[in-house]
């Protein structure tokens, strides 16, 4: 694992750091009408072309004001909320002050709690800023004797400028007024696939040992129990392949459907290659389902998101049209138009906690 006596040292400071998180977290208890949304990596600008988020701003607050604050649900945001590599937090502020009104109202609900990731690490040193006492590093839910870590996962970054501590001020500088200006966009997405890898993967490790789930965003990409997109879309073909050759058959051609259907979803992302990030398996044998990530809120014409609703954890797609979006599903889950708004949420992948946590402790 290690290759020279400064990267482990490095590593074993990060695997401190990781472990800190958990000890200095913010504490949540849940029960059984708990209802939270998680969502992160906003990365609000200022309105203007480079603002990534402002495609998705009007998509967010209709969900955030006519579905999620009216079902009771608390709110966490998961980091790299403001972008302040590109932006002055003045001219963000300014912005999208609005919806800094619509993240408090969560707090009606029970809480309002927001994460800060690298780019938004300098809040900690704005004194006006309007969400601080809501800004913490980390946050642990406590379901019964079990426990999920909340935080970016930066953290578990090999790389010095990704992590908060290393960012300078001078850093920040250069990120917003030299390389904007040259047109490096999307420093938001700026991962390929084998950095994105190293730290789900770190991130798994820690969690198996500390036998915790952790919740993370950082690298845009969805995770559900450890799986990306394209180890789930493997594992239930694998599933549909046996349930096939056990079914009686007049009921094959529909399975055999499905399995097509899958399968093409799967060619299509391998087509799509580096974009969502070919490595899958952070396991090595069977998956242990101890890492999740709320991929982002500045997909294409989609936000990605993960609730808690009592002992149920889910992955859930709001996304904007009649069109399906990206990610498929076999198991009949039908999208659910938000009144006439023309925005519509369907479930991803969704789980018992108690299953979660029941696997964790047999495989680990
Ligand atoms: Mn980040």
């Amino acid at each position: 694992m290690c290759y020279s006596k400064s990267t482990m040292c490095f590593l074993e400071k990060k695997h401190a750091h990781l472990k800190s998180l958990l000890h200095k977290a913010k504490p949540v208890h849940l029960d059984h009408t708990s209802r939270i949304l998680i969502l992160s990596d906003l990365h609000m600008g200022n309105g203007g072309r480079l603002d990534e988020f402002r495609q998705n701003a009007e998509l967010l607050k209709t969900i955030l004001g006519n579905y999620y604050l009216k079902e009771k649900y608390s709110l966490v945001l998961n980091g790299d909320i403001e972008e302040l590599f590109k932006f002055p937090l003045k001219s963000i502020a300014s912005k999208w002050g609005d919806f800094y009104d619509l993240f408090l109202k969560f707090k009606q609900n029970g809480f309002f709690w927001k994460t800060y990731g690298n780019h938004d690490a300098a809040l900690l040193d704005e004194k006006e800023y309007r969400l601080r006492s809501s800004l913490v590093e980390s946050i642990t839910f406590h379901y019964g004797n079990e426990t999920l870590l909340i935080f970016h996962g930066h953290q578990a970054s090999v790389l010095l400028w990704e992590t908060y501590s290393m960012l300078s001020r001078a850093v920040i500088l250069f990120l917003r007024y030299i390389a904007k200006p040259i047109g490096i966009r999307n420093f938001s997405v700026a991962y390929n696939s084998r950095r994105r890898f190293a730290i789900e993967k770190s991130i798994y490790e820690f969690s198996n040992q500390s036998k915790i789930v952790s919740i993370i965003g950082h690298t845009h990409r969805p995770l559900f129990e450890s799986l990306s997109k394209v180890d789930y879309l493997n594992y239930r073909i694998e599933d549909l392949c046996r349930i096939y050759s056990s079914t009686a058959a007049e009921k094959r051609p529909e399975i055999g459907n499905k399995i097509m259907a899958l399968k093409n979803e799967l060619d299509a992302c391998y087509k799509k290659g580096k974009i969502i990030g070919l490595r899958s398996g952070l396991y090595n044998n069977l998956p242990i389902p101890s890492v999740f990530n709320s991929g982002c809120t500045i997909g294409k014409r989609a936000i990605t998101a993960l609730e808690i609703e009592g002992s149920t954890i889910r992955l859930v797609c709001w996304f904007n049209g009649k069109q399906r979006p990206a990610f498929i599903d076999d198991r009949d889950q039908q999208p659910m138009e938000l009144g006439s708004t023309g925005f519509s949420r369907i479930v991803l992948n969704e789980d018992s906690l108690d299953y979660v946590f029941t696997r964790l402790h047999l495989l680990t």
